[in-house]
């Protein structure tokens, strides 16, 4: 095995070299502890050398397994389009070596179940998926007060999940699949229980969708206790980007994601700014995100969601987009959990 269990620095490689793998890289470089960016890969070895720039310590390469050759790289950041994904995995566990993997873990139940499979027989976890919702404060804040009962059991979310805009190639299916995946890990972790069903209803739309997505949508889902669920899910919402979530306590409200910074005075008008998107909005959750990877790799482990948690929220996403074209609530269907990936996240109340 290549990988030293406790090195003073991990060297890590980062996979794409996009809008959230040159944010990784750059974070990397300037603020995790611990870490050295050796090698960034994209298929466009120019956006790969773009992205490190300025980071002396880092190779631009065209191919991960050119990067997996090499003696100076621990650890794996995979941030390259989900559907490359399940293949850059399986090559990874066989040099095994620790891997946070971009969301989606891969695009369907089927190809994550392999992964799983492959992660199995290394007898350990080697994979962390990236749901940095896990990592942001608030909503730690109130998975603390769900488990705590202070407000009595948890009742219903409401969650609103608004983006600026999308791509041209973002999909109807990419609503569920990119986005509202969000959300089914963060109720997984808020609540501790899997979500049993799916229900998907389209009304008015926007004229600013992309052509073929219908948005907004509002998908409902149910966790196994019974804790009702709505997102608002709306991608080409213009006007920034927001996540919300308002939840339902016997006896309180609990709002999270305000997000409201500084609070201006001047010039006859008072307000503060709306975050553009994501990569600001999480900034310090996906720093807490991979210092935790990064930390929990030199001791062999995996410090967040595991490839169990990317397989249910890829099992989710399925029951989702066979919602959004039928209508009809759809059942989630998951196979037993493998021992190794533990036991249930938080016990939920019956
Ligand atoms: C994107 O891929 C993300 O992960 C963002 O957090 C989410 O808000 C956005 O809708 C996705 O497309």
């Amino acid at each position: 095995m290549k990988f030293d269990p406790i090195p003073t620095h991990l060297k890590v490689c980062v996979v794409g070299a996009g809008n959230m793998g040159a944010d990784h890289i750059k974070r990397l470089a300037r603020r995790i502890v611990g870490a050295e960016m050796t090698a960034a890969i994209d298929a466009d070895l120019s956006r790969a050398k773009k992205a490190v720039e300025g980071i002396p310590s880092a190779t631009a390469l065209a191919d991960l397994g050119q990067a997996l050759e090499r003696e100076d790289v621990d650890a794996v950041l995979i941030a390259a389009p989900g559907p490359l994904h399940k293949d850059m995995l399986l090559q990874v566990l066989q040099r095994d070596l620790p891997i946070l993997c971009e969301k989606p873990m891969t695009p369907d139940a089927a190809s994550s179940w392999e992964v799983l499979e492959a992660e199995q027989k290394l007898g350990l976890k080697r994979i962390q998926v990236g749901f940095m919702r896990r990592f942001d404060a608030e909503y730690q804040r109130l998975r603390g007060l769900i488990t705590s009962g202070e407000l009595g059991d948890l009742l219903m979310l409401h969650c609103s999940h608004r983006n600026p805009g999308t791509r041209r190639e973002f999909t109807n299916e990419m609503l569920i699949t990119d986005s509202v995946a969000h959300e089914f890990d963060a109720v997984r972790y808020l609540t501790g229980q899997e979500i049993k069903n799916v229900q998907v209803r389209l009304g008015r739309a926007t004229r600013y969708a992309q052509s073929g997505q219908h948005d907004p949508q509002q998908v409902l889902f149910e966790t196994e206790s019974g804790v009702l669920v709505d997102v608002e899910i709306f991608v080409n919402a213009q006007f920034g980007y927001q996540v919300t979530t308002e939840a339902v306590f016997e006896k309180g409200i609990v709002n999270i994601g305000e997000d409201r910074g500084p609070y201006v005075h001047t010039a006859g008008r008072w307000g503060g700014q709306i975050t553009p998107g994501f990569v600001e909005r999480f900034r310090s959750a996906y720093d807490a995100e991979v210092q935790s990877w990064v930390d929990a790799a030199k001791r062999g482990e995996v410090g967040g969601p595991t490839a169990w948690d990317g397989y249910v929220t890829a099992a989710c996403c399925e029951a989702g987009v066979i919602a959004q074209r039928s209508g009809e609530r759809v059942e989630v269907s998951l196979k037993s959990k493998p021992g190794i990936y533990g036991e249930q996240l938080l016990p939920g109340r019956t």
